[in-house]
C-alpha cells in the first residue's frame, strides 16, 4: 500500500525531486497508530526536558503544583447538580429555534440586564497573552454550561485566540470551537470579528471572510460581535453581510474612542450615533458598543446609552469594557441603568486591569435592582475557584500589572495591548522607556490623525510608537522625515488604506511622504483583491499536507499562511499537544512523577520520567527515557541548552 500511495500521490506525479519529497510530505513517512503518537508526544516531553519552556513568551515555572480541583455545584436545595452532563438550560435554543430576530426580541424584553463572559477570550487574551489552551477550557466547561446557563453568551472564539491558539500553542482553534461547543450545548458561543479583517491584521478577499464566517457559524460560533478598527461602516458592511448570510447573531459594532464629555476631542455623541444610525441600516440584531481601552467613563456610558435607548427602544444594546483604568463595573453598571441589554465581566481571578471588570462586583452591584443579570452567586463564585488555579498555573505569562492606569485617558492603549506592551517592556528590561513608549503612543496616535485604535489599528500606532523611542524621534522629526523614514510595515499598509478609512482621512502630507510611490486605496481594500479560488487553495495545502484537509484548514490557511503551515509541520513532528495537560505542556515533571495523557477518546498513556542522560560529547545530543505504560521508551533530543 505504501508503494501505491507513493505513486499515486500529486507531488510524485508532478515528478518534484525526490529529496524534497520527504520534506514536502511527512504524511507518507509517519508510522499509523497510537504508537506513533506516542512517540511523538515523547518528543516534545523529551525536547521540554531537556531544553526547558518550549512557548514562546514564558518565563519561568507554573506557580500551581498539584491537581486542579473541579467545584462541585449545589442547587438551591442543597443537592449536587450532576456535571456529567451538559446543562440544556440556557438562551441558545432560542437562536437555533427561531434564528437571530427572535433572539434579539427576547433579550430585549428580558427585565435584567444579561452578561457576557469573557473568560474564555477576552480575559486571557487581555492578562494571560491569549495563552489558556482548550484542555482548561474543556476541563470546567460542563460545569459552566450549568452555572452560567442564563448568560446573553460566553466569549469562546475569535480576536486574537484564533491566532495563537496556532502560532503559539499548537492547537486548531477549531477543534477548540468543536469541543467547547459539544461540552456547553446551551449558552450562545460568541466571537470577535474584525470585520473585514477576519481575525486577521488587514482586509482580505471578500470571499474569504464569507468563507471563514460560515464555517464559524456551522463549528458552532452563534453571535458574532463585528467591528471595524476604524469604524469604517464599508469594512463593518463585508463582515455583518458575511455573519447574515451564514445565518449568526449579528451584533454590529461601534469602537468607543477618546472622551466624549471633553468637547475638544475628536469623536462625540453626535459622531457615535451617525454610526449607529447606519449599522441600523444594515440591519443588525444587536448593536455592540466596543470599549476597547476601558476610556468609556460612567457618565459618558449613561450619556451615551441613554441617547441610543431614547432614539432606538427596541435595539438590544451590548456593551463591552476594560478595566484599565479602574472604572469597569461602574460602567458596566451606569449601561445597565441607562437600558443596556448586556455587559461584558470575567471572572474574578481573571478580572480587573486591563481584562473585564469582575462579574461578582457587576452582580453585586446589580444585586436587588430590576436590572439583576440572573445569575446564581453561588455558582459564580464555584466557578472562580478553579480560575484562581488556572490563574496561578499560568504564572508565566503574567505581566506583572500592578494597578489601575489612569493615563488610559491619555494613551489610550486598549487592554490587550497595554498588557503586551508591558510584559515587551518588562522583557526587555526597558523600566523608564516603558513610560516614554506609553507617550510615544500618544503622539503616533497624533500623527496619524487620532484614529480608532484597536486591532489592528492599535497595533500601528504601537509600531510606530516603539519605531519613535528606538529611533529616538520626535513627531517633528517624523513628520520632516517621512520620505526618508523606513516605517514599520502596519503603519505602510495603514497608509496604503489596507484597513480601511480614517474618519477624518489620511493624516497629509505624511501619508504621501510615507507612502512614496505605494499604492493608494481611497475604498475598501475588498474591492481591489482577488477572490479566493477555494478548490486550489485546498489543493495546494493537500499536495504540502497530504490529505484531509478540511473547509476549516482552508480558512485558517487564508488568515494566516505562514502560521498555519508552522503549525503543520509542528504537528508532524509532535503531533496533538492539546492534550497534554497544561503542568506538563510548560514544565518537565519530577523524577519518577507519573501522569495521565488521553491521547484519543478512552485511550490514556500513563507517563513516568525516568531518567535525562548525560550529554554526549559527539553528537550534542541527550537520551531522555520515559516509562509509557508500563514500558521504558527514549528519546534523542538535541542539547540546545
Ligand atoms: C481583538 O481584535 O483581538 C481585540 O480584542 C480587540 O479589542
Ligand atoms: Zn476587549
Amino acid at each position: 500500500p505504501f508503494l501505491t500511495t507513493l505513486l499515486t500521490h500529486p507531488t510524485f506525479i508532478e515528478s518534484k525531486v525526490w529529496t524534497t519529497f520527504i520534506d514536502d510530505t511527512p504524511e507518507l513517512f509517519e508510522l499509523t497508530g497510537s504508537q506513533n503518537r506516542a512517540q511523538k508526544l515523547l518528543a516534545y516531553l523529551g525536547n521540554l526536558a531537556v531544553n526547558g519552556p518550549q512557548v514562546v513568551g514564558q518565563v519561568g515555572e507554573p506557580k500551581f503544583k498539584g491537581e486542579v480541583m473541579i467545584p462541585t455545584l449545589y442547587d438551591e436545595a442543597g443537592n449536587k447538580i450532576d456535571t456529567s452532563k451538559p446543562c440544556t438550560k440556557g438562551w441558545r435554543h432560542i437562536i437555533l429555534e427561531q434564528g437571530p430576530k427572535a433572539f434579539a426580541k427576547a433579550i430585549r424584553e428580558y427585565k435584567g440586564c444579561l452578561l457576557m463572559d469573557t473568560t474564555w477570550r477576552d480575559a486571557h487574551q487581555s492578562l494571560l497573552a491569549t495563552r489558556v489552551r482548550t484542555i482548561d477550557m474543556a476541563n470546567i466547561a460542563r460545569e459552566t454550561s450549568h452555572a452560567l446557563h442564563n448568560l446573553y453568551s460566553l466569549e469562546a472564539w475569535g480576536g486574537a485566540t484564533f491566532d495563537v491558539s496556532m502560532r503559539f500553542l499548537y492547537e486548531d482553534p477549531w477543534d477548540r470551537l468543536r469541543k467547547l461547543r459539544a461540552l456547553v450545548p446551551n449558552i450562545p458561543f460568541q466571537m470577535l470579528l474584525r470585520g473585514a479583517n477576519g481575525v486577521a491584521y488587514a482586509s482580505l478577499p471578500d470571499n474569504a471572510i464569507y468563507h471563514f464566517v460560515e464555517q464559524a457559524k456551522k463549528n458552532g460560533v452563534d453571535i458574532f460581535r463585528v467591528f471595524d478598527a476604524l469604524n469604517d461602516i464599508n469594512q463593518l458592511e463585508v463582515g455583518i453581510k458575511a455573519v447574515q448570510k451564514a445565518g449568526g447573531v449579528c451584533e454590529g459594532t461601534v469602537c468607543y474612542s477618546g472622551d466624549m464629555l471633553n468637547p475638544k476631542k475628536k469623536y462625540n455623541l453626535e459622531y457615535y450615533l451617525d454610526l449607529v444610525d447606519k449599522l441600523v441600516a444594515l440591519d443588525i440584531d444587536v448593536l455592540g458598543i466596543k470599549d476597547m481601552a476601558g476610556v468609556l467613563k460612567p457618565h459618558a456610558a449613561t450619556l451615551l446609552i441613554g441617547a441610543i435607548r431614547k432614539k432606538y427602544p427596541d435595539l438590544p444594546i451590548h456593551v463591552h469594557t476594560h478595566d484599565s483604568a479602574g472604572t469597569g463595573v461602574a460602567s458596566m453598571v451606569a449601561c445597565a441603568m441607562a437600558g443596556a441589554d448586556a455587559v461584558d465581566a470575567a471572572t474574578d481571578s481573571l478580572s480587573g486591569m486591563t481584562s473585564q471588570p469582575s462579574i461578582n462586583a457587576i452582580l453585586a452591584s446589580l444585586e436587588g435592582t430590576d436590572r439583576d443579570p440572573g445569575l446564581n452567586i453561588q455558582h459564580v463564585r464555584a466557578l472562580d475557584a478553579y480560575w484562581s488555579q488556572i490563574r496561578l498555573l499560568y504564572s508565566p505569562f503574567e505581566a506583572h500589572l500592578t494597578g489601575p492606569d489612569p493615563e488610559v485617558y491619555e494613551h489610550e492603549i486598549p487592554g490587550g495591548q497595554l498588557t503586551n506592551m508591558m510584559f515587551q517592556a518588562s522583557q526587555l528590561g526597558l523600566g523608564s522607556q516603558w513610560i516614554e513608549t506609553k507617550k510615544a503612543y500618544e503622539q503616533a496616535n497624533q500623527l496619524l490623525g487620532d484614529i480608532v485604535k484597536v486591532t489592528p489599528t492599535s497595533k500601528v500606532v504601537g509600531d510606530l510608537a516603539q519605531f519613535m523611542v528606538s529611533n529616538k524621534l520626535t513627531p517633528e522629526d517624523v513628520r520632516a522625515r517621512a520620505s526618508e523614514l523606513d516605517f514599520p510595515g502596519s503603519v505602510l499598509e495603514f497608509f496604503e488604506g489596507m484597513m480601511g478609512q480614517p474618519y477624518g482621512g489620511f493624516p497629509e502630507p505624511l501619508r504621501t511622504d510615507a507612502l512614496r510611490g505605494r499604492r493608494k486605496f481611497d475604498k475598501r481594500p475588498g474591492l481591489y483583491l482577488e477572490p479566493v479560488d477555494f478548490a486550489k487553495t485546498k489543493k495546494e495545502l493537500a499536495r504540502k499536507f497530504g490529505g484531509g484537509i478540511t473547509e476549516c484548514d482552508v480558512a485558517s490557511y487564508l488568515m494566516y499562511p505562514k502560521v498555519y503551515e508552522d503549525y503543520r509541520k509542528f504537528l508532524a513532528k509532535y503531533g496533538d499537544l492539546s492534550v497534554l495537560p497544561t503542568k506538563y505542556f510548560l514544565s518537565k515533571p519530577e523524577i519518577g512523577e507519573e501522569f495521565h495523557v488521553e491521547i484519543e477518546k478512552g485511550k490514556v498513556l500513563i507517563l513516568k520520567l525516568l531518567a535525562i542522560g548525560p550529554l554526549s560529547e559527539n553528537t550534542g545530543q541527550r537520551e531522555v527515557f520515559y516509562e509509557v505504560n508500563g514500558e521504558v521508551r527514549q528519546v534523542t533530543v538535541d542539547d540546545k541548552t
